[in-house]
């Protein structure tokens, strides 16, 4: 019995092992230049569970004091975040029915162990271009509920090489990942999961 929000589509095994295997290679070289570090919650700064990095023009960073926002720029080497991949540009244009490019891509890695709080993505100005989402590594039992924190969820595993497109309703809906299921997988060595998800951030001009 699943009752997803609409506008969810979950493309299982879209990209096949040889893919996945260049995005990770390409991912590596993203996250050479752009280190993966470990944001701070808004007010608390209690840190985050998954540490994160970005690629593109803009990426999603949180501390303390200056609370969820997307900035030019990686929060510790002050440097632009590298160019997104081809490879993903791709992926996009395929897939988001969006004429305009993504501006974002956040790369979250779960190690073992660690879980992403059920949420809304609510700091970009357009919501009608989509978000999509790459797994890859371990799999991850994923939540997905309504517009309201209390709506029923739907739970669902995403596995390495699923590929989940969030447009209509869905992109506004609560989503979380309740936890990560350790050695799932075998396509990342050291383990552990790396979530991307594409985004426009500022307002497509149609
Ligand atoms: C449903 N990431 O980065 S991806 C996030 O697996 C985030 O790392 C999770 O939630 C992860 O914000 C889930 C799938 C996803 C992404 C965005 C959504 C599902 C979504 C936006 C609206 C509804
Ligand atoms: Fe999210």
């Amino acid at each position: 019995m699943s009752n997803l929000p609409s506008g969810f589509v979950h493309l299982a095994g879209y990209l096949d092992s040889a893919e996945q295997a260049a995005l990770v290679i390409e991912l590596r070289a993203v996250m050479s230049e752009a280190p993966l570090y470990r944001p701070t919650m808004p007010r608390t700064g209690k840190p985050f569970s998954v540490e994160m990095t970005n690629c593109g023009m803009l990426g999603w960073v949180s501390d303390r004091h200056g609370g969820y926002r997307y900035q030019a720029t990686h929060p510790l080497s002050g440097q632009p975040w590298p160019p997104m991949p081809r490879s993903l540009l791709a992926l996009w244009n395929g897939l988001s029915g969006c004429a305009a490019e993504p501006e974002a891509c956040l790369i979250n890695y779960y190690a073992r162990g660690t879980r992403m709080g059920s949420h809304v993505d609510a700091d970009e100005e357009d919501f009608s271009a989509p978000v999509l989402s790459v797994s890859l590594g371990d799999h991850a039992v994923f939540h997905v509920g309504g517009l309201g924190r209390r709506d029923p969820k739907t739970r669902l595993t995403l596995k390495s090489g699923d590929v989940v497109v969030l447009g209509g309703a869905s992109r506004r809906a609560y989503h979380g990942v309740d936890r990560v299921l350790h050695g799932s997988s075998s396509l990342l060595p050291q383990g552990g999961r790396i979530n991307l998800t594409l985004r426009r951030v500022t307002r497509v001009v149609h």
